[in-house]
């Protein structure tokens, strides 16, 4: 049977008369089938990447893309009168994500089976997932996201294992997602819940009672990214992903043969940030409950377990006080002790402990001195992290730190979501970079060749014109693609520095207004949800959605300027954005951004970089050279010592700049609060003259200045077209295959 027949006979009736939602339906049994039925890949040893996110973002296309029928039933909607980006739109977005961390799990399970590599996900099965953010009254609000339908890629296993709480004991039944490498072999992700979880405890937006466990575990994920709240519900989910996770991992391995004193042969378990920490001392504890040594256990365990830092925000390295581990897992406190106890007993340092003076158990510390490698995300990251942030440790443990450069897998971030650039590739230099990123180097070759400039141009230009489109649809958005598309999108925090984006928007908006008419008119697009507990950065949405009401509809100044603030900012949403951007905003304060990833999917689909010597723009920056990147503000030396001196503030900068004055006075003018709150507003611009902890004002003419560069660059089509060019040449390091391929050379050795 051909793929046609096989959706008609699960339909049973012809695709031609059956609506999008049936399509969807019928077309995800057929390729899960497909998917079920391809070989899993298979060694020894095997990776277990355990995350509480694994942002996947819909799988329809995904998949046919990597099990290579895409084209072929592409072709068979059209001739049966079907749009497959329509079917798309049937698919909910799981959201298992907030940010980053979570989208690069997702790389990098695209990535290991691509390669071939055994390596499963073991995660959460969230059922609401992050929550869906709505505006009104230009606030965010926050809503429940269910995903999960009748049809679902999510497999309901018979594999249950027993986890214990103090006075709770719950059964962990396991979820499974086919993983397809882009034609290769397959993998897993496991996901984690409990049946008696109850969506409809759940009212009054994303509400519920948080003493209920057995009814809340696994409803939603927690919304915060980078920074944390030390929720005791995060230790119960916390526990259940990595207990269900160590039983797993010792079953499967048993099974192969193992007798668990030559577990590391047999499995590399790689900890995602440290909310998977406890996996440590509960694999001890499994172990000896199976009649090891302490001692073996430990030292087993030490050489199957590695570690991956994605921050140096102090807000965000989990410390779990002691009485909140004795009230949820009381059998891990007694392993933890002893830990603390070798490490006291070794180092005089107070500062490498594991259980500090107050208390407070810090998990990274854990990870660091029983795991046998710790690795930061990109290259200015990870010297941070040896030089200050970790330094002790690194002292006492060179040989365990590493770099690993994030990557982004170019099947979802070019391929399917910019399939006119793919098909340029393609025609141009071959289809050998869709296995071998380093390849789109050969398209170098083109960098004074006029037709293929002129095709870039174009590509981008109708890209931005579906975006238009897609605007006005969901959010009624009037948009021209004749002006420069200047795109921030990411996670609101304040290290991120989206206010600083929204000030220079305040000073070309004053600009205009005074008569100074801006050489190209410019559309500035955001895209973010907020924690719903920080309130600064719901703020700054604010901020936003009252300068895109007041600037959008002032004829006068939208000419030359409107704000777009997208609704829902998530994964399919991107994928829309990304194609069509022409300046990408990678503003954070220079040391704050681990890495970052959206820089590296704009920066593969042609637009160019404005951005701070940060994270992963410093490795765009080597890649690109000077003249095909924007590159402003204040150096991580130079913040890191502003910070050691506290020689900061940032009042000083208001009093004596008269566009910052200005702008951050606009905030609370007349016409902001005719349609904005004065309470949001006057706290945030407090915020900018008083604390700004993320020194916005520092890097205000800089960035002031270095974008006006890059505005009146983008008149000389050419000479933007060649640095769109040179930016997709160079991204081919940033395949998250590459990072793979170091993953497994410097640590895992399958
Ligand atoms: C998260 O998305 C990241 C770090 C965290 O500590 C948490 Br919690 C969530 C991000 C970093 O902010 C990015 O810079 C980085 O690119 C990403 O993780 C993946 O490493």
């Amino acid at each position: 049977m051909n793929i046609q027949e096989k959706v008609e006979a699960y339909l049973g009736k012809p695709v031609a008369q059956a609506s999008n939602k049936e399509i969807y339906d019928g077309l995800l049994t057929v390729v899960q089938e497909m998917a079920a039925e391809k070989e899993r890949t298979d060694s020894k040893k095997k990776l277990y990447y355990i995350s509480a996110e694994f942002l996947i973002g819909k799988l329809l296309s995904n998949n046919m893309i990597n099990l290579g029928i895409y084209q072929e039933v592409k072709e068979m909607l059209e001739k049966n009168g079907k749009d497959i980006c329509e079917i798309e739109e049937a698919e909910p977005e799981p959201s298992l994500g907030n940010g980053g961390l979570g989208r690069l799990a997702a790389c990098f399970l695209d990535s290991i089976a691509t390669l071939g590599l055994a390596g499963d996900g073991i995660g959460l099965n969230y059922h609401l997932g992050l929550f869906k953010q709505e505006f009104e009254d230009h606030l965010q609000k926050e809503t429940p996201n269910p995903w999960i339908e009748e049809k679902s890629w999510l497999k309901k296993t018979d594999t249950v294992y027993p986890v214990q709480f103090k006075g709770l004991n719950v059964n962990a039944r396991m979820y499974d997602i086919e993983v397809t490498g882009y034609n290769n072999k397959t993998n897993k992700l496991h996901l984690f819940d409990i049946d008696s979880v109850d969506e409809s405890i759940v009212e009054d937006g994303i509400d519920f009672d948080k003493n209920d466990i057995e009814k809340n575990l696994t409803l939603f994920l927690y919304p915060d990214d980078s920074d944390e709240q030390g929720r005791l519900l995060r230790i119960y989910q916390q526990y259940l992903m990595v207990s269900a996770g160590a039983q797993l991992i010792l079953d499967e391995c048993t099974a192969k043969g193992s007798n668990l004193y030559d577990l590391p042969d047999y499995a590399v378990i790689q900890i995602n940030d440290t909310h998977p920490t406890m996996v440590i001392p509960e694999l001890i504890r499994l172990l000896m409950e199976r009649g090891m040594d302490m001692d073996d256990a430990i030292d087993v365990v030490s050489r199957t377990c590695a570690y991956t830092n994605h921050t140096i925000l102090a807000e965000a390295l989990e410390k779990w006080p002691v009485h909140y581990l004795k009230k949820v897992v009381p059998q891990l406190m007694p392993i933890i002790e002893v830990l603390d106890d070798k490490v006291r007993r070794k180092y005089e340092d107070e500062s490498v402990a594991i259980i500090d003076r107050n208390d407070t158990v810090h998990m990274a510390h854990i990870d660091i001195h029983y795991g046998f490698s710790v690795n930061g995300v990109a290259a200015l990251h990870t010297e941070i992290l040896k030089n200050s942030e970790l330094n002790n440790f690194y002292k006492i443990y060179p040989e365990k730190f590493n770099n690993k450069t994030n990557g982004i897998t170019f099947r979802r971030w070019l391929i399917h979501c910019n399939p006119r650039l793919t098909a340029l590739l393609d025609e141009t230099i071959g289809e050998g970079w869709k296995k071998d990123a380093a390849e789109l180097e050969k398209l170098l070759a083109y960098k004074d060749d006029d037709k293929i400039l002129d095709k870039l141009l174009e590509i981008k230009h109708k890209n931005k014109e579906d975006l238009c489109a897609y605007l006005r649809e969901t959010q009624g958005l009037e948009v021209s693609p004749d002006t420069i598309f200047d795109i921030q999108v990411k996670r609101l925090h304040e290290y991120k520095r989206q206010q600083l984006n929204a000030l220079y928007i305040i000073d070309k908006y004053l600009e205009i207004k005074a008569g100074k008419i801006p050489t190209a008119p410019v559309t500035a697009i955001f895209g973010a949800k907020a924690a719903p507990a920080y309130v600064i950065a719901k703020d700054i949405i604010h901020l936003i959605l009252c300068l895109q009401e007041i600037i959008n509809n002032d004829p006068e100044v939208n000419k030359y300027l409107r704000v777009v603030m997208v609704e829902n900012y998530n994964v399919t949403k991107a994928g829309k954005l990304i194609p069509a951007c022409d300046i990408s905003e990678q503003i954070s304060l220079a040391s704050k951004e681990a890495s970052g990833t959206g820089n590296m999917k704009f920066m593969l689909n042609g637009a160019v970089t404005l951005g701070t010597e940060d994270g992963a723009n410093v490795e765009i920056h080597e890649a690109v050279g000077d003249d095909n990147i924007f590159v402003f503000g204040a150096s991580s030396d130079e913040v890191i010592e502003h910070y050691a001196k506290a020689d900061y503030i940032a009042k000083d900068y208001y009093e004596n700049n008269e566009a910052i004055k200005a702008a951050i006075d606009f905030i609370t003018s007349d016409e902001m609060l005719k349609v904005g709150c004065e309470e949001n507003l006057t706290r945030l611009q407090n915020e900018l003259i008083n604390k700004d902890w993320f020194m916005t004002l520092l890097d205000f003419d800089s960035y002031k200045e270095t974008k006006e560069k890059a505005l009146a660059a983008y008149a000389d089509r050419k000479a933007w077209a060649k640095m769109a060019l040179v930016n997709i040449a160079k991204a081919g390091f940033f395949s998250s295959d590459r990072t793979i391929e170091e993953y497994n050379r410097d640590i895992w050795g399958l």
